[in-house]
């Protein structure tokens, strides 16, 4: 019955993660999913978050279905995070805004919602960018393309070539962007290039779909919002994907956010009704806990001081280990440049060695990097630094 049925090879992600869990390797080190571990290479528990979980299980409350759209002070939460808390378009009610199963489920009703009401629209995606992104859209019907980006050479944005990339593309174009800690790279647009890209969209009549899955991971909250406060300001439609899987280490509880920034009060409406729609026929609502202890956090101005220290420390943190890893590598290569350690900002490191190069260390050394060569620098610690910067060193000088 169901001999036609493809066989799925896994995502090449996720399946790393089952590959590292079944190695019997003492001294592997996981730096292939984009997950952020402590200095013991544990995953942290916020201490805001604790305290958001005490409250609500004290008492224990119970469990009705959340509005299709998610609790509406979560919806706001998100809402001042990503467009400033006095920003006066959170004022002008015409941002619709629906709680989603984690930055991935924004990312699919979004597309969905794209294939229904932009049918012809194409949706343009960084080259490279999370493999994710072209799944997703590929996956609700939307035809996917690439513009450039990454500079191997230089190790930053080709910017000349995807501003006239994107300026030969038609109205109403889809083009997905990273405001911050660009996954895979590491290498983002300076705020002056972002004024540039966000001129382009604007006079092409391009939709900017925005990706932020690690805002305070790269500079300050705000500052990693740049893009998305710049496109407000020069009045953009806009789609939003947000997540809180990494700044408040609940990946599992699958809590993230869709936003989409309309011209009027009566469009927001009825995009936010077809937001709703495409959920129901999938999910029906969001589940509730994430939600909870997100609004618990934010609106609670002594948890939210707290929450904002704890994201700054996850980001020195790996700053830190960016540093520590460059020098150790450079005391052992010095031939070699390693700047690009301290350059590229968030969670992720493209390190440019080769497919053989990453296999050889997973093998050898236990350590696992895609075979893209993305490293998860958050992965690292001053227990492991050392023994991976090992591992590099020996890979590299063959
Ligand atoms: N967008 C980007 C850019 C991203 O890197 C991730 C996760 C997501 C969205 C998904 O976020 P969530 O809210 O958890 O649904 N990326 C890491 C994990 C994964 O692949 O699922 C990663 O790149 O390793």
């Amino acid at each position: 019955m169901f001999k036609h049925v493809d066989f799925y090879a896994g995502d090449p992600i996720l399946e790393l993660v089952n590959e590292f869990l079944n190695d019997t390797n003492p001294n592997k080190v996981n730096l292939g999913i984009g997950i952020y571990y402590d200095e013991n290479g544990q995953l942290p528990v916020l201490e805001c978050v604790k305290i958001a979980e005490k409250r609500m299980a004290d008492p224990i409350s119970p469990r009705p279905y959340l509005p299709m759209d998610g609790l509406p002070s979560y919806k706001k939460a998100c809402q001042q995070l990503l467009f400033g808390k006095d920003a006066p378009i959170l004022q002008e009610n015409r941002i619709a805004t629906l709680a989603t199963i984690g930055a991935s489920g924004a990312l699919k009703v979004g597309a969905e919602f794209i294939n229904a009401w932009f049918p012809t629209s194409k949706c343009y995606v960084s080259d490279p960018t999370w493999v994710n992104h072209i799944a997703i859209f590929e996956g609700s019907g939307v035809e996917v393309g690439s513009y450039p980006y990454y500079d191997k050479k230089t190790v930053s944005v080709k910017l000349d070539a995807m501003l006239s990339f994107l300026n030969s593309l038609n109205k109403n174009d889809v083009v997905l962007l990273h405001p911050c800690c660009h996954n895979p790279t590491g290498v983002d647009l300076t705020p002056e290039q972002w004024d540039k890209v966000l001129e382009v969209m604007k006079n092409r009549e391009l939709i900017p779909f925005m990706d932020i899955a690690y805002q305070g991971f790269g500079e300050s909250l705000d500052e990693d919002a740049y893009a998305i406060r710049k496109s407000v300001e020069l009045g953009l439609p806009l789609f939003v994907s947000n997540s809180f899987s990494k700044n408040l280490s609940l990946y599992g509880e699958r809590i993230g956010g869709l936003s989409i920034i309309c011209p009027t009060e009566e469009e927001a409406v009825r995009v936010l009704g077809q937001l709703k729609l495409i959920v129901r026929r999938i999910y029906s609502s969001p589940p509730s806990h994430g939600g909870h202890v997100v609004d618990i956090i934010m609106n609670d101005d002594t948890l939210y001081e707290q929450w904002v220290g704890e994201v700054y420390a996850m980001r020195d943190r790996i700053k830190a280990m960016r540093f520590k890893l460059k020098s150790v590598l450079e005391a052992k290569l010095p031939e070699r440049n390693f700047d690009y350690l301290t350059t590229q900002k968030g969670m992720f490191s493209f390190t440019g060695l080769s497919p053989e190069q990453v296999e050889r260390l997973k093998t050898e050394f236990g350590v696992y990097l895609l075979a893209t060569s993305r490293m998860c620098v958050a992965g690292l610690n001053i227990h492991n630094v050392d023994y991976v910067a090992n591992a590099m060193a020996e890979v590299l000088k063959d």
